[in-house]
């Protein structure tokens, strides 16, 4: 099986401010706790970080008929980005939103998701283990 994640704007600078919403760890400790999940449950993954939203469409088109599952944490563009939904329905891959922080405890302005109107489950507000939960999850359930 093989598992995109794709991660928005301003998340490879994680560890770096704001410890008390995102922690202290980094994007490259994320990675790796990534890559070593996956390969506890025995899946291909791939982990793809861009601050432009032409360039994460451009990575969700290019998944298709590549890939089985996407795991997404679209950061900002989650609250504004049309595209990114739209991107996600043109390929049809079973998808799973994550926040590191919750979202839903957040700013008025982080309530609304468009992605959400597509993803199958949304996980808010577990740190990392959010993105081992979302994989787990499209692992199980082989959609
Ligand atoms: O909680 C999440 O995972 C978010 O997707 C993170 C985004 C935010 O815009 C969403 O509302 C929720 C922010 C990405 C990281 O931003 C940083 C800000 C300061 C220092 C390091 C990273």
């Amino acid at each position: 099986m093989n598992i995109l994640v794709i991660n928005g704007p301003n998340l490879n600078m994680l560890g770096i401010r704001e410890p008390e919403i995102y922690g202290k760890a980094t994007y490259a400790d994320l990675c790796a706790v990534i890559q070593a999940f996956a390969e506890r449950i025995g899946v291909n993954v791939e982990i793809y970080q861009s601050n432009h939203e032409g360039a994460l469409v451009d990575r969700i088109q290019a998944a298709y008929g590549k890939v089985d599952g996407i795991v997404i944490n679209p950061a900002a563009y989650t609250h504004t980005s049309i595209a990114l939904l739209d991107a996600l329905k043109a390929v049809g891959i079973p998808a799973v939103e994550v926040h590191i922080s919750d979202v839903s405890q957040r700013e008025e302005f982080r309530q609304v998701s468009y992605v959400r109107l597509y993803c199958a489950k949304t996980i808010c507000g577990h740190g990392f283990d959010g993105y081992l939960e979302a994989m787990d999850y499209l692992a199980e359930a082989r959609i």
